[in-house]
């Protein structure tokens, strides 16, 4: 980077959750940027959590995909950007001239800018003339997209979160919001602070970190949310506690709706053995919201990822519609999106049942409009594949070439198995990632470099449908180009017209006009998306735009209109203009326990890590607060299959295996597992979860149901369990399980294994050299050996090994690796693993920012008697920064108090 550069701070928004926090970006020439929360941004006023906060240490170039390249006679080598794009755009339009136009598909990913999904979308359905483009948001946002649709007739999310603030109870459904939104959360948890009579109810089948904040926890039995909230509308109207005026004003379809709860769920007590929660809590939760008119109900994956999905959109909205709790401050049903652009994506139509801009395909003046904007030689007419049938046409064959943009569906999808053979069958695919290795990438023909975060310009949308803008502040990597750009060069070399743009502020216009373009005109409709407010920006009023919420609209002053809240004027987006209730019959997930496999495996998120982890993975602060894949499953359950707390095991389903450490959470029910999603084949040997979850969906949404696969648990063997701490990358091919970390100046990595260890075993898997000062220590009784070798007095690697998972802690060998040399002494004691006069081992890590252990906060809150989070903060610093950690705090105290040790 050229020195001479001077200081500067860029505002810009983090590309990690649907909260979109504002983040200011100082870039000092030759360091790594300093990042810190936006203060001016509303959505998080100055806050990050923990990821956002860790964002400087991902923008590292390690690992990125800075060339373009082509497989050649079965290899890949690098090519120039012309060669690659020509063989994209060669082989979609030869596959489309004999096979047609379904024949080629798009699959890309809420992580895109609202730009380059705009292109994506433009490409596909009004060039190629096929709506075979889908996106992950089918696997995150879908059934909440199809029940606002049913219910509102447009995908459209009322509130704000300011809502959450204003409430007097806010229900959470299905959202580790603690984890997941930790932002907002923390927003929650201040707003709770200054006014205790703020109830919070979370309502999900594990004791999550979320629920530390909780007044009432009720624990459903996995997918039985239909029947609590059909339970509920049927006790609000039982009880009177229905807005009369408003529903008859304003709403159609009550009586069936209400016919359908009440022959199902008409009797709490009923309702409460069902979904097998105590009769009392589930009471006090009704009356509770029986007695509060301003109620928030936020939900996130618990519902959305279901076989009853979108019906679980629609119960809880109907009970919103029921009491008019809907388009006022401090209520109403609030889907909490995922990823950063969820929303952004929705608003182009990236899903394969929409069109641009809130147009649908069934509709056809709507077509029409939308190919006379595009002046598109064509429009897709139909629906296209959604994901998961989409990657079984490409098995088939029928689906020929694939090009899959910023998502990582070898290891996102249900049945991932499944995808790896279509895309080894497939005939062209096309991965555009900023990471060179993902399980995706390996099955590439032609790899194309994405500018990613901090190289990238454009806008996105987050949950409160707050467009804001992410700005680049760092140079293109290598040969990095935007998404946009790429998805425009293949287009011009098919021939298309209408892909001349000169940058994303000039797709960002086109696609704010479109927005307006005929919006009910005709009786085309009327649309509420509507940002034609923001079209005609000079480039530098798009450059310096605000965050703003849609619709947008230009006053007569010039000005722009944001929209804080919609349905003030209880207008929906019917033709009718009313809302709808949706009658939803409750069923269960699709595939029942049984004999063999008897478990419900429930997947999801980890605190500190982001999806197939490409990116936070390569953060050392990021990965301590779980290093490793783990099964948290209930002490009685690991007794039945014989598996124990420390120890690996295998999780086996119909549709695959994986294989990780047991642990006991302590939030888990009897009959449920969880494990988490992030680790791929590139971080372990065994653990992508993806490979065991079934791939039934929502028959409305496609949505698949990821919180549910039954599953069987049992031992994995090995004959000892081993870490290795190393400056250079191990191979590992004949270790029967591991895991890499990423730590500070090495690697490391935790295995199981088979078969002898000892020097030369140790020699080579270190890949020692001749020269290097060697260590070791050995106690074959007890199936003990560690070794370690230096060079120059610095350590290169070390290895411990022992029958048992009982080892060393890893914090202060770790250490080592950041000195220049080692002292005699440190020497000396290197084989014991710690420290000559070290304390007590610091336990798994609870606060990421200031590397706090576990053991080291309940020592403090044993010794000083501590009783609230703020005086642990005060006391050893936990939880002082991002506030990430606090519930976990909450947690130890909570175990402290009833004299529990708290070791899970
Ligand atoms: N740290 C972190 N944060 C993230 C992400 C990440 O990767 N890491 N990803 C982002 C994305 S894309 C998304 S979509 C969001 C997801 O955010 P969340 O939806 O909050 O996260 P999940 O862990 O997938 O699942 C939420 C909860 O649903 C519960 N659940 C399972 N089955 C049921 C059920 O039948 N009923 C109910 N009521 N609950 C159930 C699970 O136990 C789990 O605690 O997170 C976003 N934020
Ligand atoms: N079992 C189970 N599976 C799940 C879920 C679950 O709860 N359980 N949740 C589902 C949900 S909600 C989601 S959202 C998905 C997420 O799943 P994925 O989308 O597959 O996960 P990511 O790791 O976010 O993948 C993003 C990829 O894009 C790359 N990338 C980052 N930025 C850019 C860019 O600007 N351009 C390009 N071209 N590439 C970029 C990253 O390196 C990475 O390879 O997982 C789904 N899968
Ligand atoms: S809560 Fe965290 S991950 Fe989500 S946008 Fe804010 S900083 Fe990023
Ligand atoms: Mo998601």
């Amino acid at each position: 980077m050229d020195m001479s550069l001077p200081v500067q701070t860029v505002r810009t928004t983090c590309p990690y959750c649907g909260v979109g926090c504002g983040v200011s970006a100082t870039v000092k020439p030759g360091t790594i940027p300093i990042i810190a929360g936006d203060t001016a941004h509303a959505a998080n006023k100055g806050r990050l959590c923990v990821k956002g906060a860790a964002l400087g240490e991902t923008l590292v170039l390690d690992g990125r995909l800075l060339y373009p390249q082509v497989r050649e006679n079965g290899s890949m080598r690098r090519a120039g950007w012309d060669e690659a794009l020509e063989r994209v755009a060669g082989g979609f339009a030869s596959i489309i001239a004999e096979h047609g136009p379904d024949a080629v598909a798009l699959y890309v990913s809420g992580q895109l800018l609202t730009e380059d999904y705009y292109v994506a979308n433009k490409f596909m359905k009004g060039y190629v003339g096929s709506a075979n483009i889908d996106t992950n948001s089918r696997l995150c946002m879908s059934s909440s997209v199809a029940g606002h649709k049913r219910a509102f007739g447009e995908d459209l999310v009322p509130g704000a979160y300011e809502d959450f603030e204003l409430a007097d109870m806010i229900v959470l459904v299905g959202s580790n919001t603690a984890w997941c939104h930790p932002t907002l959360f923390q927003r929650i948890l201040k707003a709770k602070e200054a006014r205790p009579s703020l109830q919070v109810v979370a309502i999900d089948p594990r004791r999550t970190a979320t629920c530390e904040l909780a007044d009432l926890h009720l624990p459903v039995k996995p997918g039985t949310d239909v029947w609590l909230f059909n339970g509920l509308l049927s006790y609000l109207a039982r009880h009177g506690v229905k807005d009369s005026a408003f529903v008859a004003a304003h709403t159609e379809g009550l009586d069936m709706a209400l016919a359908t709860a009440d022959a199902d769920c008409g009797d709490p007590a009923q309702v409460a053995r069902i979904c097998r929660v105590d009769p009392a809590k589930l009471l006090a939760f009704y009356e509770g919201f029986a007695a509060t008119r301003k109620v928030v109900s936020a939900y996130s994956q618990g519902v959305n990822q279901s076989s009853s999905g979108t019906d679980k959109v629609n119960a809880i909205i109907n009970c919103h519609l029921l009491t008019g709790r809907i388009g006022h401050p401090g209520m109403g049903p609030f889907s909490l999106t995922g990823q950063p652009n969820a929303m952004g994506g929705r608003e182009v139509g990236g899903l394969a049942n929409m069109l641009a801009a809130h147009m649908d395909l069934d509709n056809p003046l709507q077509r029409d409009a939308l190919r006379a904007f595009w002046e598109a030689p064509r429009i897709a007419d139909k629906p296209g594949l959604k994901a998961v049938d989409l990657f079984r046409a490409v098995e088939e064959g029928s689906v020929k070439a694939v090009w899959i943009i910023a998502t990582n569906p070898l290891v996102s999808l249900p049945d991932a198995d499944q995808v790896r053979r279509a895309l080894e069958k497939c005939e062209l695919v096309v991965v555009s990632d900023i990471v060179g290795a993902t399980d995706t990438t390996t099955h590439a023909d032609v790899l194309l470099p994405a500018l990613g975060w901090g190289e990238k310009d454009g806008t996105v949308t987050n949950s409160e449908r707050c467009i804001s803008r992410q700005r680049a502040f760092l140079p293109a990597p290598g040969e990095a180009r935007a998404d946009w750009w790429a998805l425009c060069e293949v287009a011009r070399r098919m021939g298309f017209s209408g892909f001349d743009y000169e940058d994303a502020h000039a797709i960002f216009d086109e696609h704010a006009r479109l927005s307006g373009w005929r919006n009910g005109e005709g009786g085309a409709g009327r649309r509420v998306f509507d940002i034609s407010g923001m079209s005609g920006m000079r480039r530098q009023d798009y450059d310096a735009l605000e965050p703003i919420q849609w619709p947008v609209l230009r006053a007569a002053d010039g000005t722009l209109q944001a929209t804080a809240r919609l349905f003030a004027d209880g207008r929906f987006a019917h033709a009718s203009g009313k809302a709808r209730f949706v009658a939803t019959a409750p069923r269960l997930p699709v595939h029942a326990l049984d004999d063999e496999f008897p478990l419900a495996l429930n997947t999801g998120r980890m605190r500190d890590q982001w999806h197939t982890m490409t990116r936070t993975g390569k953060s050392p602060r990021l990965a301590n607060h779980a290093p490793e894949p783990l099964i948290d499953l209930h002490p009685n359950d690991a007794l039945l299959c014989g598996v124990r707390e420390g120890e690996l095991a295998r999780v086996t389903s119909r549709w695959g295996a994986m294989v990780a450490r047991v642990t006991h959470g302590g939030g888990i029910a009897r009959g449920s597992v969880f494990v988490p999603i992030h680790w791929s084949g590139q971080t372990a040997s065994d653990a992508r979860v993806g490979a065991l979850v079934n791939p039934a969906v929502d028959p409305v949404s496609g949505e698949p149901e990821f919180k549910h696969t039954p599953v069987r648990i049992e031992p994995f063997v090995v004959e000892w369990h081993a870490f290795v701490l190393s400056r250079k990358a191990l191979s590992l091919d004949s270790i029967a399980n591991w895991t890499r970390i990423q730590g500070d100046g090495f690697v490391r990595y935790e295995m199981g294994g088979r078969g002898p260890v000892g020097a030369d075993w140790a020699r080579a898997l270190l890949a020692a050299d001749g020269e290097a000062d060697w260590i070791d220590y050995e106690d074959g009784s007890a199936g003990a050996y560690r070794a370690a070798y230096l060079v120059d007095g610095r350590l290169q690697a070390c290895v411990f090994v022992a029958r048992r998972p009982q080892l060393p802690a890893r914090d202060w060998l770790a250490g080592l690796f950041a000195r220049e040399s080692l002292g005699a002494l440190d020497r000396a004691t290197l084989l014991a693993g710690r420290a000559p006069q070290q304390g007590p081992d610091a336990g798994p890590t609870v606060c990421s920012c200031f590397g706090v252990g576990r053991n080291t906060i309940c020592a403090a809150i044993r010794t000083h008697r501590l009783e609230t989070t703020a005086q642990v903060t005060a006391c050893v610093r936990a939880g002082g920064n991002c506030g990430s950690c606090v519930p976990e705090i909450g947690k130890l105290l909570a175990l402290a108090s009833c004299g529990e040790e708290a070791a899970q």
